[in-house]
């Protein structure tokens, strides 16, 4: 989810920063291990935390807050924007999914200049909108390599070039495998996203 949504990012010139949100439950530290090495810029968050460094990112900007149902997206808006009153719900204890309690999308100004935007969590996100081209645009390292692909390589099959690539050592192979995770997702194949316990009751804002 996090890596399609940094290339549909990319893809539409918007700037990303990983916010990683409840901090106080689990160390942030697996996925920034995952990210930080791409450049990717992020923050982690919990609720109580100094949210200044966050306040400076957004400040004079329109931002928009996505990611899944639950993660705590009204939650910043609220402690962000002070009389926001976004509703913000439990999520379920069992699966620990949120209960897509935000059914809509508000733009509210912040204190120090700008916009945020909250949105309803989304159960899953696709990049059919993007064209290939431009997902590979998101690998620099891997674009370079294509040169030697034929005419209309998806990237995905034995006659792709990026396997030799990698092989002579120009990209690593963590990034083409999340290039190809990419290309498969927006082929159509299953989402990272498996179907939620709970049927989602959109609850008025
Ligand atoms: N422990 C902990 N809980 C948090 C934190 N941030 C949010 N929560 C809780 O997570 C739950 C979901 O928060 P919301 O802000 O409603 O999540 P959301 O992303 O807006 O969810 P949707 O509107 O459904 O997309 C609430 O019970 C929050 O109190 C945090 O930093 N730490
Ligand atoms: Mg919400
Ligand atoms: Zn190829």
């Amino acid at each position: 989810m996090i890596d399609r949504l940094l290339v549909a990012a990319f893809d539409a010139d918007i700037e990303p920063l990983l916010c990683l949100t409840k901090a106080d439950l689990a160390a942030p530290d697996e996925l920034v291990s995952r990210y930080e090495p791409l450049g990717v810029p992020y923050l982690v968050v919990h609720k109580g935390a100094d949210l200044d460094p966050l306040r400076d990112r957004l400040a004079h900007r329109l931002s928009v807050l996505v990611g899944h149902s639950g993660v705590g997206k009204s939650t910043l808006v609220n402690a962000l924007v002070p009389d926001a009153g976004r509703a913000v719900s439990h999520v379920n204890a069992v699966t620990g999914r949120g209960r897509h309690t935000s059914s809509s999308a508000v733009a509210l100004e912040l204190p120090g200049g700008g916009w945020i935007i909250d949105t309803p969590g989304v159960r899953s996100f696709g990049l059919g909108h993007v064209v290939i081209d431009n997902v590979l645009a998101a690998f620099p390292a891997l674009a370079e390599g294509t040169v030697n692909c034929p005419k209309g390589c998806t990237h995905r099959g034995e006659e792709c070039s990026l396997d030799a690539w990698v092989a002579a050592g120009h990209a690593d192979p963590e990034s083409l495998a999340s290039l190809r995770r990419l290309l498969a997702s927006r082929d159509g194949a299953p989402e990272d996203d498996s179907p939620s316990a709970e049927t989602p009751v959109p609850q008025a804002d």
